[in-house]
């Protein structure tokens, strides 16, 4: 990919801008940076690389109307665009009047993934859906790197693509997270292997509508061609539907953890099978493996279907299944102080993801949610509770609006904290042995933490100094 001295404008200078930007200085591109943050200032940013040294810097309103008035002039006098490219980072929307005044005056719109893709090599897999992306690739990375010797895991998960795509080789086999919001902005993103493991109600403020949300998770195979592989979850309904309308172009793969398939992976009787022209081979009994409940019986079949796709044998799969442990923040155990175990579920950003968290609870349970509005919908969680529930601790900005949802389904056992650290110190006066305090916010993180990362750690830590 040639972007030498071509004009190309970094949007975001979180993880995903700062390796886009680093990528794009090394390949000779003409970089700037711009970030809409009021709080940023141009010194931090520059200290971020030393490539950034003579790299324009615009930040907040007067960078915004900057970029406005050049996108204009450009428009207005039928000129060349003021910039060949604009890469945007994830959390960008892309109807931002920003985005749209670039679009207009003949700017390229590209994500930071396809960036990353169009200067990537070797062959790729990319899993999204709503809930078990993270765990999936770091299991699906896992099984790749006993069996490849080049094997890199990117994306969402944490690591920019970006800041790996110059050092793939055509022998590197890569493992991508890939969120809706990536999706969005993926234009020529062709992966050899894609899955989708589950649709539930996510992210409806920037995606608007379900059927929206829907069609960007499917997109992930818009390019792909036949020969190509698709994962597909045999039990959500829009992706069965789905999966009817690309069967006869790619090699579909389903999995189901209801009911016995001719063809793809399956759960019977604790054992998980994969069933092909050859017959029917037990993969591993659920008993042999580190990850609990039926949602992460799902994330293991698939991805035994895309490294199995990739060609790893199943003898190699089946090796790392029995060593693979839960990603943090997944319902990660965090410890027992005086018999009452603590369990940090940050991850769960939405109430789908909330749900398999207060399912996998054995214990009456002590549950801290609440956090960033996302316009969900809380009622399904609030009936997952099924008795286990002793109080529901609620923190963020969405706290009177759950408070409100469990009102409605008769659930009062609610206490509201100002910070995470006011709702665990409760949690520890008032649990009792035997006892579970679980951190499952239903929401994302971003009104009260930076990320879902720093609000686990932060619970982690809290709990860790009752401990000492
Ligand atoms: N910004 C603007 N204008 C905007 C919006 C943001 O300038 O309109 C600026 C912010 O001021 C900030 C920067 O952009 O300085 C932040 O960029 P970002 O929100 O894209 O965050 P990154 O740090 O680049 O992290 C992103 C992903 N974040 C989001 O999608 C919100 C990370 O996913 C991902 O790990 C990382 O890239 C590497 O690929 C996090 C996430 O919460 C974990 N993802 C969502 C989820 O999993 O539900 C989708």
């Amino acid at each position: 990919m040639n972007l030498k001295g071509k004009k190309v404008l970094v949007i975001g200078t979180g993880v995903s801008g700062i390796a886009a930007a680093t990528l794009l200085i090394e390949t000779g591109a003409d970089t700037i940076l711009y970030d809409s943050s009021e709080k940023l200032c141009e010194a931090d940013i520059r200290a971020k690389s030393q490539a950034f040294e003579n790299v324009p810097v615009l930040l907040g309103a007067a960078g915004t109307q900057q970029i406005l008035s050049q996108c204009s002039a450009a428009t207005d006098k039928q000129d060349a665009p003021p910039y060949s490219i604009a890469v945007l980072s994830p959390g960008v929307p892309v109807d931002l009047p920003l985005v749209e005044a670039l679009r207009e005056s003949g700017v390229s719109i590209w994500g930071e993934i396809e960036l990353a893709y169009r200067c990537a090599k070797g062959r790729l897999a990319a899993i999204t859906g709503t809930n078990g992306k993270t765990t999936t690739t770091a299991l699906v990375g896992e099984i790749l790197k006993s069996y490849f010797a080049d094997v890199k895991v990117v994306g969402n998960i944490g690591i920019p693509y970006t800041s790996l795509a110059t050092q793939m080789t055509d022998e590197t086999v890569t493992a991508a997270e890939i969120s809706s919001f990536q999706l969005e902005t993926a234009d020529t993103f062709c992966p050899d292997v894609s899955a989708i493991l589950n649709i539930t109600p996510d992210h409806l403020n920037r995606h608007h509508t379900i059927e929206c949300y829907i069609k960007i998770k499917e997109s992930i195979v818009k390019n792909q061609t036949p020969g190509q592989t698709c994962v597909l979850n045999y039990e959500d309904e829009a992706l069965r539907t789905f999966g009817n309308t690309i069967e006869t172009k790619l090699n579909v793969i389903y999995f189901s953890s209801r009911q016995t398939l001719e063809r793809g992976l399956y759960l019977e009787n604790g054992t998980i099978y994969y069933a092909d022209a050859d017959g029917v081979h037990a993969v591993i009994d659920t008993g042999e493996l580190n990850l609990l409940g039926t949602h992460n019986y799902e994330n293991v079949m698939a991805a035994c279907a895309v490294t199995h796709a990739l060609g790893v044998p199943f003898e190699k799969i089946r090796e790392v299944l029995k060593i693979f442990r839960a990603v943090a923040h997944r319902i990660e155990y965090v410890g027992e102080i005086n018999g009452v175990r603590y369990y940090n579920d940050s991850k769960a950003t939405n109430p789908d993801a909330a749900i398999k968290g207060i399912r996998a609870m054995e214990r009456p349970t002590w549950l801290i949610g609440g956090g960033y509005d996302k316009q969900s919908e809380y009622g399904e969680w609030i009936d997952a509770f099924d008795g286990k529930v002793v109080k529901l601790v609620l923190i963020g900005a969405t706290k009177e609006k759950i408070a409100k949802e469990a009102a409605e389904k008769g659930f009062t056992e609610v206490v509201m904290c100002d910070s995470l650290e006011d709702a665990v110190t409760y949690c520890h006066s008032h649990a009792r042995e035997k006892d579970a305090v679980l951190l499952s916010p239903a929401c994302a993180s971003w009104d009260m933490f930076p990320n879902y990362e720093k609000r686990g750690d932060i619970f982690k830590e809290i709990v860790r100094s009752y401990q000492q």
